[in-house]
């Protein structure tokens, strides 16, 4: 069988990590890879429902989750991380729990402009207008990866583009 790694997916609200992590996880399960996808929105219900969006909160976010990817990584499973996880030196500290290869950084790469267009759930909007602080990209940083494995162009590419991206980079790490 296949060896885990952790696909941690970085990008922000509306660049479409979720959603790309939910295809590239059923395009794996189709061909029998064990994943499991740990999800920004669904962590901050449970694991990490004490946090909020500052810095050091984010911080605090980012370690817990790669924490827990690290445990199910060390059990053989493909990990796919959905978080925007905006700070270089979070996403630094997170790539040094694991070993070297086993921690493949995707930038989901999408212009603020587009991201603020699709605004699914209206966050970029009432942050405009004051309601959210610290929102990503309109009151708090994003830094982009300087050195990802992989780059995925949301607003260039249809979805089944992208998926096919991580997919093929995938099936070569593991050699599938
Ligand atoms: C950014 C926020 C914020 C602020 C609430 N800034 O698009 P969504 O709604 O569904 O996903 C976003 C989610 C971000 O949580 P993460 O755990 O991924 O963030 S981090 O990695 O930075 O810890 C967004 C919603 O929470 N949301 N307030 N201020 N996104």
């Amino acid at each position: 069988g296949h060896r885990g790694l952790c696909l941690w997916l970085t990008g922000m609200s509306g660049a479409g990590k979720s959603t790309l992590a939910n295809a590239v996880e059923y395009r794996l399960y189709e061909m029998g890879v064990r994943t499991y996808l740990l999800d920004g929105d669904n962590i901050r219900h449970g694991l990490s429902r004490d946090l909020g969006f500052s810095e050091r909160d984010r911080a605090e976010n980012v370690r817990r989750v790669a924490e827990v990817a690290r445990l199910f990584v060390d059990a053989g499973v493909v990990v796919l991380t959905a978080l925007i996880s905006p700070y270089r030196a979070d996403r630094e500290a997170a790539r040094a729990l694991f070993a070297p290869g086993r921690f493949i950084e995707v930038y989901v790469r999408c212009p603020l402009p587009v991201c603020e267009q699709r605004d699914p759930k209206g966050l970029y909007k009432k942050a405009r207008a004051g309601l959210i602080p610290n929102f990503t990209g309109i009151s708090a940083p994003y830094e982009p990866p300087a050195h990802p494995e992989l780059v995925v162009d949301t607003a260039a590419w249809d979805i089944g583009k992208c998926v096919d991206v991580v997919v093929a980079d995938l099936v070569r790490r593991l050699a599938l």
